[in-house]
């Protein structure tokens, strides 16, 4: 049985002492100090690494060791971490505390984070443009395709202008369960499923593979929102390392609030089994990205 939480943190330490050397080579190549800072400050406060793992896992599925998918899997956190740095300011979220530290905005100023999150966008284009990533270019081009459409005005950006669309109409408007599904699934889902796409892309896996890991990401990334939206309503914030109980506080309807924390969790147990059942075609092979859907089941940060 594959310890999960080990190769958790072997991929947090070898993505971390990788986005380090990244680092390195940018401040050789002169990136100013304090937005280089503000970057390091993003990338390396924590976090758990679960989007790495994802690329890492889906394709060592196919007999990649985790060197050959790192480059593609820094680069889907930098666009993760950028997002964070983004969602925190004042004009969005308005968050001082992220991974319990000072966010990036507070620990800086705002046009200093603002920039640190564009830099952190274009450096994973980069990462995935460059030779290092993949040796075949048509691999590459698709990664920077896949991963291009979910961060952006379809996919994450999208469900982010969604989310902070429906904070400015909520008074006097209905809840919809629907939307609030769609805004999520853009707004965290298909980066995550994406992640999971990847490991297929890199490893030129079959369509059939393929299709089995997207869907495998689209229930994780399901089951990514519901867990949150559970952390928010009922986490602590010494363990979530945020601020939590947020979205009632600001009267926003999640799916937690519109169906109840019992019908939420029966939902969450669905989709984690469901994320499971899509990995049926890789047997044993697959037993640490089921324990990633697990996880995503009970997860308590
Ligand atoms: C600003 C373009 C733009 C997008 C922001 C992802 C996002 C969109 C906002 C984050 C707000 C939020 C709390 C969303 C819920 C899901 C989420 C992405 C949580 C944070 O991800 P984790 O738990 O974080 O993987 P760590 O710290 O472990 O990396």
């Amino acid at each position: 049985m594959p310890d999960f939480t080990k190769r958790l943190s072997d991929t947090a330490a070898m993505l971390e002492a990788y986005l380090k050397q990244v680092l390195a080579a940018e401040a050789r190549r002169g990136t100013p100090n304090r937005l280089l800072n503000a970057m390091e400050h993003a990338l390396l406060s924590g976090g758990k690494r679960l989007r790495p793992l994802l690329v890492i896992e889906t394709a060592r599925l196919f007999g990649f060791a985790s060197a050959e998918s790192l480059h593609a899997a820094a680069a889907i956190e930098c666009i993760h971490c950028y997002s964070l740095v983004h969602d925190d300011l004042p004009a969005m979220d308005n968050d001082k505390m992220r991974r319990g530290q000072p966010t990036v905005w507070k620990a800086y100023d705002e046009w200093t984070a603002i920039l640190a999150g564009d830099a952190l966008q274009a450096l994973a284009f980069e990462m995935l443009a460059r030779p290092t990533c993949h040796p075949d270019p048509a691999v590459r081009g698709e990664l920077v395709t896949v991963i291009a459409e979910a961060a952006g005005a379809s996919g994450m950006v999208g469900g982010q202008a969604l989310d902070l669309e429906a904070g400015k109409l909520r008074a006097g408007a209905e809840p919809d369960i629907t939307h609030i599904a769609l805004l999520q699934t853009m707004k965290t889902g298909r980066l995550i499923c994406a992640a999971c796409e990847a490991g297929a892309i890199l490893t030129k896996a079959s369509a059939k593979e393929r299709a089995a890991l997207v869907r495998y990401g689209e229930n994780l990334g399901f089951a990514f929102q519901i867990s949150d939206d559970l952390l928010d309503a009922e986490g602590k914030a010494a363990i979530v390392g945020k601020a939590t109980r947020k979205d009632s506080a600001a009267g926003k309807a999640t799916l937690v609030s519109l169906v109840g924390v019992k019908r939420a969790r029966d939902h969450l147990d669905r989709v984690v089994d469901d994320a499971i059942l899509a990995l049926a075609p890789f047997g044993e092979r697959g037993d640490v990205l089921a324990e990633v859907a697990r996880f995503m089941g009970r997860r308590e940060h």
